[in-house]
């Protein structure tokens, strides 16, 4: 069975990657191999930081890695937060705070249209590769649900009356950002093993 290291701090993210990836894969965490260090996120997109986030931990540890850097694009925002969806409230802010700005900018504003937008760098016998995947959707006038992570309480994909937080968690997967990307890895992995 291959195993990838998913190169993420984010204990949401990995639980998500697990489910999506299904059992034909050793999804490695970052604390099953005690790496416990920040990793670098410098680039202004989102390519740039999946490749960076990927190659960093490539370099520390010479396993088959990935990561995935993913944005929530407004429309009215003129595409913000996007690649500084995680601190977009400010440095060292709670996440509840990014959900707020969003929600006060968005105020009185009828154009609610945004998107996520995932890519991920898979790094496999050392060589780099991209896979995106992208769902849209609009940004509810306020929270509902308790589960996912992030933007999820706010954000109601197309052609659903449920937000991500509110649907299970295959629902969201079978259509999000991150399943769609990891989709086309899985594809892209099958292939390279015929
Ligand atoms: P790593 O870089 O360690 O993977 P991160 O949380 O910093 O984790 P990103 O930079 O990719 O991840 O994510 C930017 C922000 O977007 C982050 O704060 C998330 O909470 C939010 N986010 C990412 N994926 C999301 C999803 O599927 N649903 C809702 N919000 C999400």
């Amino acid at each position: 069975m291959l195993s990838l290291l998913f190169a993420t701090n984010n204990q949401h993210k990995l639980r998500e990657v697990r489910e999506i990836m299904g059992n034909d894969f050793r999804i490695l965490g970052l604390k099953d191999i005690n790496f416990d260090s920040e990793i670098p996120e410098t680039s202004e997109t989102l390519s740039g930081n999946a490749a960076q986030k990927a190659l960093f931990i490539y370099e520390k540890t010479s396993m088959d890695c990935f990561a995935d850097d993913t944005g929530l694009e407004v429309d009215a925002l003129q595409g913000r937060p996007g690649v500084y969806s995680a601190r977009y409230a400010g440095e060292g802010c709670r996440f509840d705070d990014n959900i707020e700005k969003i929600l006060r900018e968005l105020n009185g504003i009828e154009n609610r249209k945004a998107r996520f937008c995932c890519v991920v760098c898979l790094i496999i016998d050392g060589k780099e590769h991209l896979f995106e995947g992208g769902v849209n959707g609009v940004i509810t006038k306020e929270r509902k649900g308790k589960d996912g992570f992030g933007y999820d309480p706010v954000f109601l994909p197309d052609g659903h009356h449920q937000t991500f937080a509110e649907m299970p968690a295959y629902l969201k997967n079978g259509i999000s950002h991150r399943g769609r990307a990891l989709f086309k890895m899985l594809r892209f992995l099958k292939e390279v093993d015929k």
